[in-house]
């Protein structure tokens, strides 16, 4: 009874931490550099906050509006190909929205919610910016733009957008849709994940010889079939002798490794290619030192 109880314990101790995910909380640490930019120790940084200067053409704020995005790995199992996504890949909003987004990010590296494209008298660079060292969260408020637009919002981490974080945020009804949205739209260029290998090798040999032939007056380039040939010589060259000097030492070796037993012969042989290799690095090394000192020796007479 006391071991089981132990043993309950003790899975109780080691699960703890896989069930109990902390996140660290930024918004209590962050530090105002000015124009809307917050930064802390800890990888937290919100980028163009604005909560209350109007964007122009707008009279007042519409709608103030909340949202928690999540960001993960696992919101990207759903998409295949992909790696990493937000739990919400569209967003659409009223003209002239004052919006706060908490970023939640369940990864164990970098993440961000950067949106494009806002104006620039108002944003830097065009940018909202939500960037979290995960697990945590961060938040930020900024207020939308009047007009029909549709807003691209991504992770910047380099390759995290074209692994699958990225989403689109329409204010009003937008202005059409951005490709390559994981579920909402086209890739732009999509992976064939049903053809197996042999299909495809022989789709990109039918297309070899579909292919216009090249012009009669171009130089004739070295195809990858003569390449090919050379390197088998090679290889054909490098046994035959490899070969020739195995012959000739059987003899030898047989003699040599009469009594011996397999792993002796194994060490026997790993020694005389260590020699051999040996070998030929001091004569290396001599030959360029000859080349070396020939050197020294011409220049002064220059
Ligand atoms: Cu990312």
């Amino acid at each position: 009874m006391v071991k089981l109880l132990s043993v309950g314990v003790l899975i109780v101790l080691f699960s703890a931490p896989v069930v109990a995910q902390e996140y660290e909380d930024h918004d209590t640490m962050l530090m105002d550099h000015g124009d809307g930019h917050l930064m802390d120790m800890a990888g937290g940084m919100v980028m163009g906050q604005n909560a209350d200067t109007l964007p122009g053409g707008c009279d007042s704020i519409s709608e103030t509006k909340e949202i928690t995005v999540h960001a993960g790995h696992k919101y990207a199992e759903k998409f295949p190909g992909r790696m990493f996504a937000f739990d919400t890949q569209e967003f659409n909003f009223k003209p002239c929205t004052k919006l706060t987004v908490h970023f939640v990010n369940e990864d164990n590296v970098r993440h961000q919610w950067m949106m494009h494209g806002l104006p620039k008298y108002l944003y830097p660079k065009g940018m909202f910016h939500l960037e979290a060292t995960g697990p945590s969260k961060i938040s930020g408020t900024l207020i939308l733009p009047p007009g029909d637009k549709t807003y691209l919002v991504h992770c910047d981490i380099a390759q995290h957008m074209e692994k699958g974080m990225k989403a689109q945020l329409k204010v009003g009804k937008g202005d059409g849709d951005l490709p390559s949205i994981p579920g909402v739209t086209a890739y732009v260029v999509t992976d064939d994940y049903k053809a197996a290998l042999p299909e495809l090798v022989a789709k990109a040999e039918k297309d070899a010889l579909s292919a216009p032939p090249i012009a009669a007056t171009a130089p004739p380039a070295p195809s990858v079939k003569t390449v090919q040939k050379e390197e088998d010589s090679i290889i054909s060259g490098v046994t035959v002798i490899g070969l020739a000097l195995g012959l000739l030492a059987a003899p030898f070796l047989a003699r040599k490794f009469k009594g011996m037993s397999g792993s002796e012969v194994v060490a026997y042989v790993f020694d005389l290619l260590r020699s051999f290799v040996e070998l030929v690095v001091k004569l290396l090394s001599r030959l360029i030192n000859l080349v070396g000192s020939n050197k020294n020796k011409i220049l002064p007479e220059k």
